[in-house]
């Protein structure tokens, strides 16, 4: 099958700004359209977008972007094989800076991506079939979830300062037992806010926005409802943090602002310690600045053994900044963002590096999002460890964790097949 036509468009995102998305046409019949997220607490050293500025749409607007795909990059397509690979290839001899300035990250995971699955339909697989093919995973294990419960940083406009409060349906030994698990926890917070009378809403990726008096209330109260659910339904509950501690992060000074209190990187793990002790905390993403590499070392020295600490703005899904990462023993987990570094194949570099070194992988979402579902093939057909892809509100959302649980029917009804 060869590509016939390329399209981009400006579709809406999760945040009422336009996402770009790639439509590619295959024999003049089969259409495969992909779109990308972007972030709000983007890592420093992420991959630029590629955005038109100006007046229009507060300068967010993709003109720009669609005129790339459709004049630049749609010749090196048309009347070719879909082959993620090679495109990623060429694109990247087309724009050689580190941070993707040229063509933007946006501009080319989008076409990434959308190449990617005009090869899966070509060959008749499924996306997560062709990437686990690709990532020679000969058996997939499905990743369990991390839902998001509670907002804070900058994803919200409350006083938390940690950005997301997760829950981890561990001990769960299917994604339809973790997704009912997680369903309850929210319900059962949602009554609680309501009966303490608190102003709630949803937030941005889907769980629930609202004050508390402090990053220590939130955590007693979900603490308490995993405790609840664990002892109710027989669940082994836990809980995932995302700090997102670069936004906390004073460079110059080389101190966290956490409210009032200003925080060394030894306070900063001495935090964590404590909390680790006082509740049932599983996982802490960006506990400490993309900046302070010195202070991940001693952190994961000093905790690496007792909680997972993931990598988020620290490496940026760079296969080169995590390898440096692995050779300073800085972290036990990476999570991996496809706009981060603006390629498949990059990105499953990125999943492959850490698991010749054992380092746990999480595929994440963005805070802002589309309805597209690849981010979820990618976690299953690369052997990811998890997956973590918001609270359970918001279609973009549950968009993820509803592709996650067909595939888990269709690998279960395959088993039964055979
Ligand atoms: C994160 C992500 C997703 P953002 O920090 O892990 O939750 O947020 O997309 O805003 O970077
Ligand atoms: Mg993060």
């Amino acid at each position: 099958m060869k590509i016939t036509n390329v399209f981009a468009r400006e579709i809406v995102n999760s945040s009422g700004y336009p996402a770009l998305e790639c439509e590619l046409v295959l024999d003049g019949e089969l259409r495969v359209v992909a779109s990308v997220p972007s972030g709000t607490s983007r890592g420093f050293h992420e991959a630029r977008e590629m955005y038109d500025g100006g007046n229009r749409l507060m300068g967010k607007g993709l003109l720009n972007a669609i005129s790339v795909i459709e004049r630049n990059i749609a010749p090196l397509l048309l009347h070719q094989e879909p082959d993620v690979f090679q495109i990623d290839m060429k694109m990247l001899e087309m724009d050689a800076t580190k941070n993707k300035e040229k063509l933007g990250g946006n501009v080319m995971l989008a076409v990434s991506s959308a190449v990617l699955k005009a090869q899966a339909s070509m060959e008749q697989l499924e996306p997560y079939e062709l990437i686990a093919h690709l990532m020679g995973v000969e058996e997939v294990t499905l990743p369990f979830p991390l839902f998001n419960m509670i907002h804070g940083g900058v994803h919200a406009s409350n006083n938390l300062f940690i950005q997301e409060f997760m829950i981890v349906p561990a001990g769960q030994h299917t994604v339809r037992s973790c997704v009912e698990v997680g369903m309850t926890l929210f319900h059962l917070l949602e009554q609680e806010l309501r009966k303490q009378g608190k102003h709630f809403y949803v937030g941005m990726e889907g769980g629930f926005t609202v004050d508390f008096e402090s990053d220590f209330e939130a955590l007693d109260l979900l603490s308490g409802l995993v405790q609840k659910v664990n002892s109710t339904y027989g669940a082994t509950c836990a809980l995932a943090l995302d700090v997102a501690a670069s936004q906390l992060y004073n460079q110059e000074q080389r101190i966290y602002q956490w409210g009032d209190n200003k925080f060394s990187t030894q306070d900063m793990i001495e935090l964590y310690e404590g909390l680790i002790t006082h509740y049932p905390i599983y996982s802490i993403e960006d506990g400490l600045s993309e900046f302070d590499w010195e202070g991940w070392a001693l952190l994961n020295a000093r905790l690496g053994h007792v909680a997972q600490l993931v990598a988020d703005d620290l490496v940026v899904t760079n296969p080169e900044r995590i390898s440096y990462g692995i050779q300073r023993n800085t972290f036990n987990a990476v999570l991996i963002k496809p706009n981060q570094i603006g390629t498949i194949t990059e990105t499953l570099q990125a999943v492959r590096l850490c698991q010749e070194h054992s380092i746990s992988t999480i595929f994440s979402h963005r805070s802002v999002e589309t309805e597209d579902t690849l981010l979820v093939d990618l976690a299953v057909g690369t052997n990811a460890s998890q997956l973590k892809a918001g609270g359970l509100l918001r279609a973009e959302r549950t968009a993820k964790y509803n592709q996650l649980l067909r595939i888990e029917d269709r690998l279960t009804s395959d088993l039964l097949l055979r």
